[in-house]
């Protein structure tokens, strides 16, 4: 029997349901294979405990959390805790410290979802955005100036460094390398920042020296914008710096009618560190507790996490789980146009896995 620790952080809002319904459907994985078992270590992280005990995590989280297989996340933040303090103590630190210097987000839409944009159909969008994890304008340095005067300013700095800005590009022409439409667009915005977006377009002309068999251009971040709207069929793979990848992003959830079905993976490629998988969305208190939350996201970033452990066939197989669901389309949450609740939609998923 193989073992895989993995460790569940649910935090907060809906990410308590979404994790307890991806606990139902790796259960269930398990019993269908029959020689894998998955042990859950189950962190109370959050802002309830930040109230409480003032840090979103124990001083030793990372520690506890780095001898496992993966992580899965659910949501952070709640009202009453400033988003800024919730996200810099448990989500960032997790991925900066764990070197997930890759945030992997495949925007594709699936058969049933219904995108907001007309031309879009089944398999016509399909495009994975690899956005930088680790610095950028999430690098959390910067400063208040002259605070209480006439004269008070805020600066926030972006830190992208050519060891990060390498390796991100190395990746995503790697991925590109991989598509069948080998191609590769970088979002840019070099006609504004220019220090930051100058550097990452000179790092990018050099890594794509090496990958001459990639088609990569860089193109400026509302321009791309425009483009997932308007030509989303035309993308393979796009690159972007943190704060880009993470607007770009929701952009490409929405594209597939609503934001919950996203995935996303935080990946250490070399694997010195576990990685860790959350669903797009965040903690929606306007919904938490009502039990009606989409699943749909957080399964899809377990997929990503299989395929991760090495799993591929477990995770094709809930992808078509999931696919099956959606397509027959009778048991949907309210985001995506149904009545069903989140505990009817792990049912039928957890259902359809047993009839493949
Ligand atoms: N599912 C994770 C979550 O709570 N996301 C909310 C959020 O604000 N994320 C920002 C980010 O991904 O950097």
């Amino acid at each position: 029997m193989k073992q895989f620790d993995l460790h569940l952080i649910p935090g907060d809002g809906i990410g308590t349901e979404v994790v307890a319904a991806g606990r139902r459907v790796l259960h269930r994985l398990e019993l269908l294979h029959g020689g894998i078992s998955f042990r859950f270590r189950v962190h109370d992280w959050g802002c309830e405990r930040y109230l409480k005990k003032g840090a979103m995590m124990p001083a030793e989280g990372l520690g506890i959390l780095a001898d496992g297989d993966a992580i899965l996340l659910g949501a952070v933040g709640f009202p009453g805790v400033p988003d800024h303090v919730s996200l810099r103590g448990l989500l960032l630190p997790i991925r900066q410290e764990f070197d997930q210097y890759v945030n992997l987000r495949p925007v594709r839409m699936l058969p049933g979802l219904r995108s907001p944009l007309k031309s879009a159909s089944a398999g016509g969008i399909d495009f994975v955005v690899i956005r930088e994890n680790t610095e950028g304008e999430y690098c959390g340095q910067g400063r208040f100036e002259k605070e209480g005067t006439e004269e008070e300013a805020a600066v926030q700095e972006a830190r992208f460094s050519r060891r990060g800005t390498e390796r991100i590009f190395r990746y995503a022409f790697a991925r590109a390398a991989d598509r069948k439409r080998p191609r590769l667009i970088s979002a840019t915005k070099s006609n504004a920042l220019n220090y930051s977006m100058v550097f990452w377009d000179r790092i990018f002309e050099e890594v794509k020296e090496r990958f001459p068999s990639v088609e990569a251009r860089s193109v400026h971040v509302d321009a791309l914008a425009a483009l997932l709207v308007l030509q989303p069929q035309s993308l393979e793979v796009v690159v972007a710096s943190n704060l880009f990848g993470d607007i770009l992003t929701d952009l490409g959830a929405a594209l597939l009618g609503g934001i919950g079905v996203s995935p996303s993976a935080n990946l250490n490629p070399e694997r010195r560190f576990p990685s860790m998988f959350e669903p797009v969305h965040g903690s929606a208190p306007d919904i938490a507790g009502k039990g009606v939350a989409d699943p749909i996201g957080t399964f899809w970033s377990i997929v990503l996490m299989l395929e991760h452990l090495n799993l591929a066939a477990e995770g094709a197989r809930l992808m078509a789980a999931i696919e099956s669901v959606l397509r027959r389309g009778d048991t949907l949450t309210p985001d995506l146009g149904g009545t069903a609740t989140t505990a009817q939609v792990t049912d039928r998923v957890v259902a359809a896995l047993g009839e493949e």
